[in-house]
């Protein structure tokens, strides 16, 4: 049972154009922005955009519902047969949003092989663990921007968690400790953990070993380190360079592998990661009616 296990791991990572560098150029995915809510106040969002813990903020989008997702996700898996994932990242968080749950159990009762994968905050992770696994979701993002809580608080504004607002260090400390056993968790579970770090100058720019560190001694498979994309109440810090982002990769690389050609892509993305249909042709959208 332990070799299918294994043989069935090694197929999604794969398959998937974020997990895998190879992946990227033959397989897509199509993510879902059924998930509007948010439960956290990042100090780098913008609430009318996509969440940007891993989404490219563009223009507002469309949230669908998820009858609406499922009919897209059938119309586009006969079209474009390289999409193999289908994720969950957004606009704001998936797990304070029904409506991912609901979609995901829509799509997995037509697809019942399909790779499910979601992008998180976090902050709920412990407690939904349990139902993304009944739903199959295989891969599974978690953005952890720090570790230390004084950091954190400074990144993020507040938290709403079970009906509180935690403001600060005081939301950071709640919100790292949930990421921490979530991730752990979800490793033990069986998914493929990746962790998003947003770069963000002068704040979390030394501290990015640091969370290397703690997330490889909880089986975390990749860390995608992402450059900052300033606005919000962040829209006064400068973006990093790249060269600055691969020296934050290159240092910790000994701990956790690393991914180095996110796109920050949509939270309605599909298609290959290194073009975005939804971005490159709104024509042949119409004419595909997706
Ligand atoms: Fe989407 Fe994210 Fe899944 Fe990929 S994107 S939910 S892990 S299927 Fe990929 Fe896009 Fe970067 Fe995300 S390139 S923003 S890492
Ligand atoms: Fe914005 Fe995403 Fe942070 Fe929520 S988790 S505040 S949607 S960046």
């Amino acid at each position: 049972e332990n070799v299918t296990f294994e043989k069935e791991r090694y197929r999604i990572i794969a398959e998937h154009p974020c997990y895998s560098e190879k992946a990227r150029h033959r397989f897509g995915r199509m993510h879902l922005a059924v998930a509007p809510k948010c439960n956290i106040q990042c100090n780098f969002c913008v609430r009318d955009f996509a969440c940007v813990n891993e989404n490219r903020p563009g223009v507002t989008m469309e949230v669908l519902t998820p009858v609406v997702a499922l009919e897209k996700v059938k119309q586009a898996l006969s079209d474009y047969p390289f999409i193999k994932v289908i994720g969950v990242a957004g606009p704001g968080d998936p797990l304070a949003n029904e409506e991912t749950f609901e979609t995901l159990r829509l799509v997995r009762e037509e697809f019942p092989n399909i790779t499910f994968c979601m992008s998180t905050n976090g902050l709920m992770l412990s407690e939904k663990l349990p139902e993304l696994v009944k739903l199959g979701v295989a891969t599974l993002t978690v953005t952890i921007n720090a570790v230390d809580p004084e950091i954190q608080g400074q990144i993020c504004d507040h938290i709403n968690y079970h009906g509180k607002t935690y403001k600060g260090v005081e939301g950071a400390k709640i919100q790292i400790k949930n990421q921490l056993e979530g991730i752990e968790a979800a490793a033990k579970a069986g998914l493929v953990v990746k962790v998003n770090t947003v770069f963000v100058p002068g704040i979390n720019d030394r501290h990015m070993v640091e969370i290397a560190k703690k997330i490889r001694e909880r089986d975390v498979y990749i860390m995608n380190i992402m450059p900052l994309i300033p606005q919000g109440a962040f829209a006064h810090i400068r973006a990093p360079t790249p060269e600055e982002t691969q020296a934050a990769q290159d240092a910790s690389e000994p701990y956790v592998r690393q991914m180095r050609h996110c796109r920050q892509c949509r939270a309605d993305a599909y298609g290959y990661i290194d073009q975005d249909m939804t971005q490159m042709s709104e024509e042949r959208r119409n004419i595909l009616k997706i």
